[in-house]
């Protein structure tokens, strides 16, 4: 096991050396994990190419750690804590003793199939045990897995099997989600019947039951592909550099991009972040509720807590469902310890009423967790005072998609809290502020935007087939700096607040969406000639998707319009990326150079037109006073 932190002293110390010394104390923390070879070299690194690689020469497989190693300590400790959707179904307990034998036999199942080391498979699946089992047993043979969340649409999945090159997809037949079931397979279909070549087998987990149409030659179902197949897999030795997974994230311009995590680096960081954050203890019962088709998924749902040894609960329902208790009558059945939400849900949560959680029993609860957006502080301390009954510190994390792990949080009952603040950096993270001419900002109280100095094991290596974009996206505005897109400030203290994305990414519930994207889909839509999209502030989803739409003619029904434009956007991307707001304008503000002024509509948006500024310099002037007039607060 890494080195677990256990005093605010101890934690300036070992920041300090992490920063003196990072390849020694990386090379520490990486020898308490199993490995077939040890590497020649920590880390090599340049942020120009970009060029990251850590434990070079190093061989190992991530689900040795995750598996093989504990089952001489704690074979029948419960691995996966499944809890139903219905909460009238069974619960299902997965030892890790069991859980070796299912994902071997499903590493063997997908040999069979013709996976090979290096082959993607895509998984587009419900929250059930299978899915995290499916995510191992594609690492157990050095297959790369790419989970798209099974929220997004048929388009949206084609898009990503056909970026990624997939060769297997692993669906199931139906997802249940609240008091319906979603089917999923049908969405597989479709997605398939848009030209995704690369794609051999489909693999398809009885799930719910429904019926589903199977394609001879194609489909197989999963029970059959397993039939038979020897519990034990020996694991294929990758090199530490060797590819895990790619997972599909939104930037600011076009199409999502594939974020690439490797074996060594990404094992290293998230089972250290694990145990030091959360400050897990051996028998806690975690409970993340994210989807594993996020990263937070990935990294505390399957590997983080696996590579702990920990009981990680996996929840396949919503929040609100069969009622907005559900997730405290979750923690007081299964006495959970650690639970880590998004500030959506306990917004939403909030929203519902103090009586769904005043009836429960939540004295398990030890440590609180935050992820995914800004918290505001009247959501803190609901969650602080009512939920942990002021027992419990909040670890507001911060991180990404790109980081692969937590980089900046306080550690549990170690790190002082300040509501809404994510606090320090964890040990072997360097961040700093910077301003738009790209200078540091030193000292305290100063604003900027949140870059990385240095490399952490789990940093990303390459976006998908294209690694000039990875450089242009995350290297190339500030020489030799890592920029995460965020705004941050530094108090007096040197703790960090994060305030949010200062590019045009809008975080919606928590997901990261792309007014790129949206304007794309939304431009597909009948009648419809260009179109911007801006955040807005929105009480449960932190950020609304506002859209400003221009059509070719009068619209006639304006509601038909609108259903049009949702329907449209919930095809092409999802029903996460549907606008909230949908306003038919006659012209978009755009400077001399044809770009559209977004500063303008993001004000609009926010209900703010005392001061918008300077508009003479604008090509059309006269539309911004139109676009007031329409506005839609
Ligand atoms: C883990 C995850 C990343 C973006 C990131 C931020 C925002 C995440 C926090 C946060 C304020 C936090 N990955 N974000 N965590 N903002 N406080 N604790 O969410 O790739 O999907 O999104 O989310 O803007 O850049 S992500």
């Amino acid at each position: 096991m890494t080195l677990q932190i256990r005093t605010l002293d101890e934690y300036r110390a070992v920041y300090e050396r992490s920063v003196r010394d990072p390849e020694g104390f990386w090379a520490e923390q990486a020898a308490t994990f199993r490995w077939h070879k040890p590497w020649r070299r920590v880390l090599e690194w340049n942020f120009r190419e970009p060029r990251v690689k850590w434990f070079i020469g190093g061989r190992l497989n991530i689900t040795e750690n995750c598996l093989d190693r504990h089952l001489e300590t704690r074979p029948d400790q419960v691995a996966l804590l499944w809890e139903p959707n219905d909460p009238k179904r069974k619960v299902r307990r997965i030892t890790y003793r069991q859980l070796y034998g299912l994902v071997c036999q499903l590493a063997n199942a997908l040999k069979a199939q013709g996976v090979r080391k290096g082959d993607r498979v895509c998984l587009y699946m419900p929250m059930v045990p299978e899915l995290a089992i499916a995510v191992l047993a594609c690492a157990r043979i050095g297959a790369v897995h790419s989970v798209v969340f099974a929220g997004f649409s048929a388009v949206a999945l084609a898009d990503r099997i056909k970026d990624a090159q997939a060769k297997v997809v692993i669906t199931a037949d139906a997802n249940a989600r609240g008091p319906k079931n979603i089917a999923v397979k049908t969405v597989v279909d479709e997605a398939l019947s848009m030209g995704c070549s690369s794609v051999e087998r489909v693999i398809v987990l009885r799930n719910t039951g429904d019926e589903v149409p199977m394609t001879a030659g194609r489909d197989l179902w999963w029970h059959d592909a397993v039939r038979g197949k020897r519990k034990t897999c020996k694991a294929t030795v990758v090199d530490s550099e060797h590819m895990l997974f790619i997972l599909y994230t939104s930037g600011s311009t076009g199409k999502p991009k594939g974020v690439v995590h490797t074996h060594g680096g990404y094992m290293v960081y998230t089972e250290f972040t694990f145990r030091n954050v959360f400050q897990y203890q051996p028998g806690d019962i975690y409970w993340c509720t994210a989807d594993i088709g996020w990263i937070t998924g990935h990294s505390y749902i399957v590997y983080g807590p696996l590579l702990a040894g920990a009981t990680t609960l996996m929840f396949e329902g919503i929040p609100t469902y069969p009622d907005p208790g559900r997730f405290w009558e979750v923690v007081q059945r299964h006495k959970v310890n650690i639970f880590y939400t998004a500030p959506t849900a306990i917004r939403a949560l909030m929203a519902a009423g103090d009586e769904w959680v005043k009836g429960r029993r939540l004295t398990s609860l030890r440590v609180l967790g935050t992820v995914g957006e800004p918290i505001n502080e009247e959501a803190w301390r609901w969650y602080y005072e009512r939920v942990g009954k002021k027992r419990c510190p909040i670890v507001d994390t911060w991180w990404q998609t790109e980081t692969g792990g937590i980089l900046i949080s306080p550690l549990a009952s170690i790190t002082p809290l300040k509501p809404c603040y994510a606090t320090l950096p964890l040990p072997g993270v360097q961040p700093c502020l910077v301003d738009a001419n790209g200078n540091e900002l030193e000292g305290p109280n100063v604003e900027g935007m949140l870059c990385l100095k240095f490399p952490w094991p789990s940093i990303l290596r390459t976006t998908f087939g294209d690694h000039e974009r990875c450089r242009l996206n995350y290297f190339a505005a500030f020489p030799d700096k890592y920029f995460t897109g965020d705004g941050a400030r530094r108090d007096d203290n040197g703790m960090y607040r994060i305030i949010g994305r200062v590019d045009d990414v809008i975080n919606v519930s928590g997901h990261r969406i792309g007014t790129a994207e949206v304007e794309d889909a939304i431009n597909k839509a009948p009648n419809v000639v260009e179109s911007a999209v801006v955040g807005y502030p929105h009480p449960i989803k932190g950020q609304g998707i506002y859209a400003y739409v221009i059509t070719s003619g009068p619209v006639g029904d304006l509601s038909a319009f609108r259903q049009a434009v949702l329907d449209t956007v919930t095809r092409e991307i999802g029903p996460i990326a549907k606008p909230d707001k949908i306003q038919v304008v006659p012209g978009l503000p755009k400077t001399r150079s044809g770009k559209i002024m977004r500063r303008i509509l993001r004000k609009i948006a926010e209900g703010d037109t005392s001061n918008l500024g300077d508009t003479t310099t604008l090509l059309n002037p006269e539309v911004v006073d139109e676009i007031k007039s329409g506005a839609l607060v």
